[in-house]
């Protein structure tokens, strides 16, 4: 029998995956979960026939060029960021993302975040904590309502939808702005939304939601004079990319009450953050868990799994993202 190729499973993952992965391949795991420096990675990476990684893993040409043996990496999210497609192209690399099966979870949190931001849940438990609490008042934590408001999406795709189409029980009109408007079967399942100029979206949206994939072209697509069109009532959250949204002028709209909350799981430099925000009361802060229920973490690393054993098998993986890879690829897929 020809012997396993050598796999890297470059972060912490549950145990059934590796059970599985191991039939495929031989593994090097790092179930103590360190974040290898790319010195460290490019030297684990020797030998190896693949990497499974998070998006903490930057798979660029000085990593490519260093790795030659390396022929997919398979990441377990749905952005891909991290990734240097037309590098791994040019190397023939395959590379993988893990989509689709964290929309719903992924929208469900959104929702999770705009309702706190807006009915203000974290602030006011905050207070309670703290033993504020001395008597029932007329003007106590008002917020606004999410009901029978209009919601502006930036970024309808996948998880965009799925935002979308909760905001039917809430009675909401939706409004988008992508950079091409979607199909109307698409546009009518999302709760009729209708598609807007950007500087409409941010000028009518009495709550936002970003959704948008990063790219350096969306690097700070919602800086100062973007906050600055926004109603005074509006939350914004965020559940894309720490980049997309210029944290500084965030942070500066949401003293000034320009905007009224915000609802982050994503920051810029991430795990780091802007100490400022920490500051703030009108801001809920979560640490990049919109994808994290037990069930679609399951399956996300599942769909990882999956695209590597298919490489492996000598099949087409799900969820090639450069399919220029394959030319120049030694798979004969
Ligand atoms: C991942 C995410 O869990 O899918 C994404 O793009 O941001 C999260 O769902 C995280 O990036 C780890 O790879």
């Amino acid at each position: 029998a020809q012997s396993k190729p050598n796999l890297l499973v470059a972060r912490a993952i549950f145990p059934e995956i590796l059970e599985k992965l191991s039939d495929y391949f031989v593994l090097e795991t790092n179930q103590e979960d360190r974040i290898f420096p790319s010195q460290e990675l490019v030297q684990r990476l020797q030998g190896k026939f693949g990497m499974l990684c998070t998006s903490s893993a930057k798979v660029n040409s000085e990593l490519l060029n260093a790795c030659p043996e390396l022929r997919i990496v398979s990441t377990l999210a749905v952005g891909y960021d991290n990734f240097d497609l037309a590098a791994c192209s040019e190397a023939g690399v395959l590379a993988t993302n893990a989509p689709d099966v964290l929309n719903e979870t992924t929208a469900d949190f959104a929702w999770a975040l705009l309702m706190a931001a807006a009915r203000r849940v974290t602030e006011s438990e905050h207070w309670l904590r703290a033993g504020k609490w001395e008597k029932w008042s007329i003007d106590c934590f008002l917020g606004a309502d999410l009901h029978g408001s209009t919601l502006g999406i930036l970024g309808m795709g996948r998880i965009g939808q799925a935002v979308a189409r909760r905001s039917i029980g809430f009675g909401m009109k939706v409004i988008y702005h992508n950079r091409s408007r979607l199909g109307p079967e698409i546009e009518d399942a999302s709760n009729n939304a209708e598609y807007v100029s950007k500087q409409d979206l941010f000028a009518q949206a009495d709550h936002l939601v970003i959704v948008v994939p990063y790219s350096p072209e969306a690097h700070h697509l919602v800086g100062a004079g973007e906050l600055a069109m926004m109603k005074p009532s509006a939350c914004l959250v965020n559940v894309a990319r720490g980049g997309i949204v210029d944290d500084v002028a965030l942070i500066a709209a949401l003293k000034e009450k320009k905007i009224a909350a915000a609802g982050l799981d994503v920051f810029e430099n991430e795990p780091r953050f802007h100490p400022d925000f920490l500051e703030l009361e009108n801001v809920v802060l979560t640490p990049h868990i919109a994808s994290a229920s037990r069930k679609t973490r399951l399956a996300m690393a599942h769909r990882a799994a999956d695209n590597l054993i298919a490489a492996v098998s000598g099949r087409m993986p799900l969820d090639l993202l450069n399919s220029a890879s394959l030319r120049k690829s030694a798979l004969s897929l």
